[in-house]
């Protein structure tokens, strides 16, 4: 038993029906970006950025998942989980975004969801993990109204083609990454450090969402449920200042307000005009869209990592040409003795529990929710005691938010296997199995075999 386990209460039993399942995504896993007639996508051409991502890897192999989805499906069936949530990419359907509709890569979804269901695992299909085409990028991106119309007609082809056999969707996932990480601080592509243009991006998602939703809606099949998939990080004053106080709030509008407020309540924060009202006019708005967007959902996918612990601090990025386009003047700092994780990321469960009962008091009409991410990075040890007590804590919290009040209908564990972890490369792994990049090999780490333990003992 290891010191954690000594401090930490093991979860209780889950309800049946509640799912078990695990994540990933298309650029992530996939592999074999010139197959087939997939198009490029912006995660391409940022790969080949000098500097962009660590000793400039890319997806270009990442896991062969395009060849080796079989193996992968076998993984999951030993791990007994009931579902998958994975992306589609854009590109492979509609190389140049729009248009012509590439009939191979949507055979390649059909394949997979048909395999799925064949050995009793739900697919989660979500639309849009990141990979924008580059033609669309090349006429504006995300920061252009337009990209929301196209998103919605891409949900439609995908939709036309497997929602005949596909009841769950998730437009986005974590549409903070695409805009401000994308867009504002340039860490992921298209890397660019806009204000305006990541504002604008944070807008144009969140209308493709509720474009796409709308969309859907009227395809739908009587079961279906539609979603949308937000990373949450509580922020916590970094100490009992004032300035703390305020600079955490700024830091908790930027990262979770600003999706939530509009996604359940309708609107943009009060607080948004000031934060970020000296980068923007916010003139992409337009009548009827917060209608749109606010939409009811069948459900909300909560992805969770980390709080944010944030102190007011000066802007301290030296070099101009690296500058995000958002100085809020906050700085995130590791808490003195904090239990951290593999790639140091600060590492406390009660967060999740603060992040799912906040919702439900912030918003009493909160839709059922599910854990579409949570996982552990570290360097790819076989014998992964870090992300077992990870894990483990991180249950025990989710099953004491239900305990709570929270309608909380399933648990996705980030990541089946290893893969390419955006600006990081290969170096960080969240898989539950360990990939050898060079043979391609699979092996399960010892947090399958207690995955696959808990989801039969106690799922
Ligand atoms: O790998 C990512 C994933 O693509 C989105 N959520 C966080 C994961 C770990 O960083």
């Amino acid at each position: 038993m290891t010191a954690i386990e000594e401090e930490t209460a093991v979860p209780e039993a889950f309800p049946a029906g509640f799912v078990w399942g695990t994540a990933t995504a298309a650029y992530q896993i996939e592999g074999a970006v010139d197959a087939d007639g997939r198009g490029p996508s912006i995660w391409d051409t940022f790969c080949r950025m000098p500097g962009a991502v660590e000793r400039g890897e890319s997806g270009e192999f990442a896991c062969d998942h395009y060849h080796r989805w079989r193996e992968d499906v076998d993984l999951m069936a030993d791990l007994g989980v009931g579902a998958y949530r994975f992306s589609v990419a854009w590109p492979r359907v509609l190389p140049e975004g729009g248009g012509a509709v590439n009939q191979r890569g949507l055979d390649f979804y059909r394949r997979l969801v048909d395999e799925l269901r064949e050995r009793g695992i739900e697919p989660f299909v979500t639309l849009y993990h990141w990979d924008l085409p580059q033609a669309l990028e090349d006429r504006g991106g995300w920061r252009v109204r337009d990209t929301a119309e196209r998103f919605a007609d891409y949900a439609e082809t995908v939709h036309d083609a497997i929602g005949d056999r596909v009841s769950r969707w998730i437009t986005l996932n974590e549409p903070y990454c695409s805009a401000i990480v994308g867009y504002g601080e340039g860490r992921h592509a298209p890397g660019a450090r806009e204000g305006d243009g990541a504002l604008a991006a944070v807008h144009h998602l969140l209308l493709g969402h509720g474009l796409a939703v709308a969309r859907l809606r009227a395809l739908a099949r009587p079961d279906q449920r539609i979603g949308i998939t937000l990373n949450m990080s509580p922020t916590v004053p970094a100490s009992s200042s004032p300035a703390d106080a305020d600079a955490a709030r700024r830091m908790d509008l930027l990262v979770n307000r600003q999706f939530t407020e509009p996604l359940l309540g309708g609107r943009y924060p009060a607080d948004l005009a000031d934060v970020f009202g000296r980068i923007s006019g916010f003139a992409f708005q337009r009548d009827g869209d917060l209608a749109l967007i606010g939409a009811p959902l069948d459900f909300l996918g909560v992805n969770y990592y980390y709080r944010l612990h944030v102190a007011a601090a000066p802007y301290d990025q030296p070099d101009p040409a690296l500058r995000s386009a958002f100085d809020l003047g906050t700085r995130t700092v590791t808490p003195p003795g904090a239990r951290t994780s593999g790639l140091g990321w600060v590492v406390e469960p009660e967060g999740l529990h603060q992040t799912l009962t906040g919702l439900v008091r912030r918003y009493p009409e909160l839709p059922p929710v599910y854990i579409t991410e949570n996982g552990y990075g570290d360097d790819g040890a076989l014998e992964d005691t870090g992300r077992i007590d990870y894990l483990r804590d991180h249950l025990a919290a989710i099953r004491q938010a239900m305990t709570d009040g929270v309608d909380i209908r399933g648990y996705f564990c980030w990541s089946l296997i290893d893969n390419f972890e955006w600006a990081r490369g290969y170096a960080a792994r969240f898989g539950l199995v360990h990939v050898d990049y060079d043979t391609q090999a699979r092996t399960p780490k010892a947090s399958f075999r207690w995955l696959r333990e808990f989801v039969r003992s106690r799922g």
